[in-house]
């Protein structure tokens, strides 16, 4: 009998979530085979390299048994029943002695694993802290944190397709390689070859698809403030704005007005290093065509400047009048959104205990972890829950880290794999890999795609709605909880379908089971999660979820050709969801319905930040100046952290993953090169502030002259003691907790400063 199948599913290295069908061994466990899956509804049979390469993280080296830390540093195997009872016994010691706010949790930033946060929420509700640090917070916050003060919400859900755009506009985004956009080589392929259509990127490196553009600006890093107040300088005076859209729109326009009247647009340009006329070319071109995208990503938001930057660059299309509308930028749903909405402390709003950085979107950034913990503060982080991130490797200042770590009383780490983070830790808990569990993840717009397991649970692993159930009912949290009513009625509903018994009880559950809110996942899984087949019971908060996206969007939902009215919608939906391996379109927002999406009280934009505009627009001489001196001590700009074509954050662990480039080259312009005496393939040492890497040179005119690059995601320790000393370098080695952002505190990876040296063979 054959042992091969073919299994729908979704690639898990990137946030485009692309469909995938892959035909699977199931006795040897390999995929054999991977090939883009054509209904699914935004990637459309559209996969990339790294997708055929899925093998490499389904089989790499796993962790398979929960294990403790000795004494001596090592670790021991331990049975899951001894794990969970000693994590959850010095959880409910710690927050007792010290509060829920002296615990914190890292994670649920992952590329293709969202399902674990609903039961991770009920999981840290019940250690009382409100304290999730995530790698979203050291990327997007800033444009989170700009949403909320233009839209009215932090978690509105924005898009940038640049699908339909006349003029795509691309800052600090290199979608070629990283996608960030569904079907991104071909939708940038389109562009770049239609004649009516124009392409432009600003980026310091001639990237793969800077080499597409009709204009290439190569931009100096850190500079795109100054660049883009230019270009919106010229847009105002020139007056080349969308007066009428401008009206209907937004307000504020008249209080922003006068701060760009006064940018001396030839200076900045200038500073920028591109020449002011090529700045103007652009500008007018953009202004004159009928739709414009603007997308960005890292370049900008992990840059010098980067929540000023999210508004600027938010500016660029707003005052041309290009947003929600067909090609351009616009607003959207989730199923389920992946982020909050968070007060600014001025207001009430929560921050951290010891460095007081605030909460945005309800995430905390990374940057200040270590200084939470590395102090003797009397509300500082005591415990650690870690879940599916591996900071040590790819937040700011791995040393800092590893330092802080020391001082926890408590730190535990959920992954698939014996990473430089789990090293650390005091327990390690194995989870089932993506490809063992019911899965999904929330970043897509306005579609849902839920993942069947292609195989059981590799033997002694659990996945984490399981963990975070036993965590909670161990520490108590389900003491009060009698969820009999519910499963009586799901079961009866499975009995008798149609009759609603189960939705009917699920209403009177809030007001009968306390704290319900907070327990609702596990409530679903334990409950209606009986009448599914056995591992689908973690999707059983999909139910609830297809309720509630259907009493909000109905006529959306509606226009995607979805049929029903009132609660039965709900019930409809979610049927469709669980049946639809491929993902499935849950709605179509009319672009005049996508301003209802707006959170601000009269629908309209508010265009003025006036924080930004006086406190930092107006001051951009004063970054210049401090960056100045930096400058002058550590001559080269690193951007750490560059997307290839064999990169993945770091998901896959086994570096023969990678065709080219296993080494992760430190890629240096020709006239560098001589100055440092380099040749290609030597070993160099770059300094920082914060510390010294060893690195191996590749010689390209990519970059600029005085512009290194190396990769994100190498770097891994894939040997058993920490010497950081395979394949490649770790880049955040180099880089530093407090040189990030000031209102967000998202790091500057991509303008870290360093010194070079050659390092002599031996
Ligand atoms: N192959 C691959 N794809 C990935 C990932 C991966 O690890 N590997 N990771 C995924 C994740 S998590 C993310 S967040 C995205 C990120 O996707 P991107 O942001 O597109 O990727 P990066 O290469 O980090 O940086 C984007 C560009 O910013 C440029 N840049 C650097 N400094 C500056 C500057 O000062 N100004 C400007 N304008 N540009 C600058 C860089 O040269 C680079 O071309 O990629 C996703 N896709
Ligand atoms: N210097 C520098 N640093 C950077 C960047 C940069 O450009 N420069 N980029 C940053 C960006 S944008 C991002 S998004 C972050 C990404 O950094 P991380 O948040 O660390 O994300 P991943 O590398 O995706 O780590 C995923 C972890 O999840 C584990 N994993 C995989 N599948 C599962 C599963 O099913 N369950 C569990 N529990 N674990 C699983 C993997 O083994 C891995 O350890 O890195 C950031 N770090
Ligand atoms: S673009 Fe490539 S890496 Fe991203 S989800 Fe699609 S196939 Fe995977
Ligand atoms: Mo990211």
């Amino acid at each position: 009998m054959s042992t091969t199948s073919v299994h729908k599913t979704a690639c898990i290295l990137c946030s485009v979530n692309c469909g995938i069908k892959i035909e699977v061994d199931h006795s040897t466990k390999q995929f054999l085979k991977i090939t883009g899956d054509e209904d699914h509804p935004s990637s459309k049979g559209y996969i990339c390299q790294k997708a055929t390469r899925l093998n490499y993280y389904q089989n790499q080296d796993r962790l398979t048994s929960p294990l403790r830390k000795k004494a001596d540093g090592s670790f021991e195997e331990i049975s899951w029943d001894t794990a969970i009872k000693e994590i959850a016994d010095k959880l409910v010691q710690i927050r007792d002695t010290h509060g829920g706010t002296s615990i914190a949790y890292a994670g649920g930033g992952g590329q293709g694993n969202h399902m674990a946060q609903l039961y991770a929420n009920t999981f840290r509700k019940t250690c009382g802290t409100p304290y999730i640090y995530s790698s979203l917070a050291q990327e997007k916050t800033g444009n989170f944190w700009v949403h909320g003060k233009l839209f009215g919400a932090q978690n509105i859900n924005y898009t940038e397709p640049l699908d339909d755009a006349e003029f795509g506009l691309i800052i600090g985004a290199n979608p070629m390689q990283s996608h960030g956009l569904p079907r991104a080589r071909r939708v940038i392929g389109e562009i770049a070859k239609d004649k009516n259509r124009t392409l432009v990127v600003i980026d310091p490196r001639r990237t793969e698809t800077a080499r597409k553009a009709d204009y290439f600006l190569q931009v100096k890093p850190g500079r795109d403030a100054w660049l883009m107040s230019a270009m919106i300088a010229i847009m105002i005076k020139e007056d080349l704005i969308d007066h009428e859209f401008i009206k209907t729109h937004t307000n504020g326009f008249s209080e922003i007005k006068p701060y760009f009247l006064e940018i001396p647009i030839d200076e900045y340009c200038d500073i920028a290093g591109v020449e002011s006329s090529l700045v103007k070319e652009v500008t007018r071109k953009m202004c004159a065509a009928k739709t414009v995208t603007v997308r960005s990503d890292l370049g900008i938001e992990m840059s010098l400047n980067s929540t000023l930057n999210a508004y600027l660059k938010r500016l660029l299309f707003l005052l041309t009048g290009n947003f929600n509308k067909h090609g351009t930028n616009h607003l959207g749903t989730w199923f389920m959104p992946i982020i909050g909405n968070s007060k600014d402390p001025e207001e009430g709003g929560r921050t951290t205990m010891v460095t007081k950085a605030r909460e945005i979107s309800k995430i905390y950034p990374p940057n200040v972890l270590p200084l939470e913990i590395d102090t003797d503060h009397p509300k500082r982080l005591r415990a650690l829950f870690v879940d599916s991130t591996n900071p040590v490797l790819n937040w700011a200042d791995t040393q800092a880290q590893i330092k802080a770590y020391k001082k926890l009383d408590l730190m535990v780490v959920v992954d698939v794999a014996m990473t430089e983070t789990a090293r650390e830790a005091h327990y390690v808990l194995p989870a089932s890999n993506q490809f063992e569990k019911y899965e999904t993840t929330f970043f897509a717009e306005n579609m849902f795609h839920l993942r069947k397991p292609i195989f059981p649970p590799l033997e002694g692993t659990l996945d984490e709605p399981e963990i975070y159930t036993r965590l909670v009912r161990a520490m108590g949290g389900l003491d009060q909880a009698d969820f009999s009513a519910l499963e009586k009625a799901a079961l009866s509903d499975q009995e008798h379908p149609g009759q609603g018994a189960f939705q009917a009880e699920y209403m009177k559950a809030a007001f009968k089971i306390p704290k319900f809110a907070q327990l609702a996942p596990i409530a679903l899984r334990e409950t209606l999660g009986k009448t599914m087949e056995p591992g689908a019971e973690n999707a059983a908060f999909v139910w609830f979820g297809a309720q509630l996206y259907a009493q909000k969007y109905p006529q959306a939902i509606a226009k995607a050709g979805i049929e029903g009215k009132g609660g039965e919608l709900g019930n409809i939906l979610y049927d469709k969801i669980m049946n639809s391996p491929s993902g499935i379109t849950l709605s179509k927002h009319d672009y005049e319905d996508t301003w209802k999406l707006l959170k601000t009280p009269d629908k309209r934009v508010n265009l003025a930040i006036p924080e930004l505009l006086d406190n930092w627009l107006t001051k951009l001489p004063e970054v210049l100046q401090k960056q100045a001196k930096l400058e002058k001590e550590y001559p080269l700009n690193l951007i750490a952290g560059e997307r290839r074509t064999y990169n993945a954050n770091a998901i896959i662990r086994d570096i023969e993953w990678a065709k080219k480039d296993q080494e992760g080259y430190l890629k240096v312009h020709p006239d560098d090169a001589a100055e440092y005496d380099i040749e290609e393939g030597n070993a160099v040492r770059l300094t920082s502030p914060t510390g010294t890497i060893k690195i191996l040179a590749t010689i390209t005119e990519e970059v600029k002259k005085g512009v290194i690059s190396m990769p994100h995601g190498h770097g891994m320790n894939l040997g058993t003691d920490q010497d950081f000393r395979e394949l490649g370098a770790m880049p955040n080695i180099l880089t530093s907790s407090d040189y990030c952002d000031p209102i967000a505190k998202t790091p500057y990876h991509k303008n870290v400063r360093v010194k070079l040296e050659k390092i002599e063979a031996a």
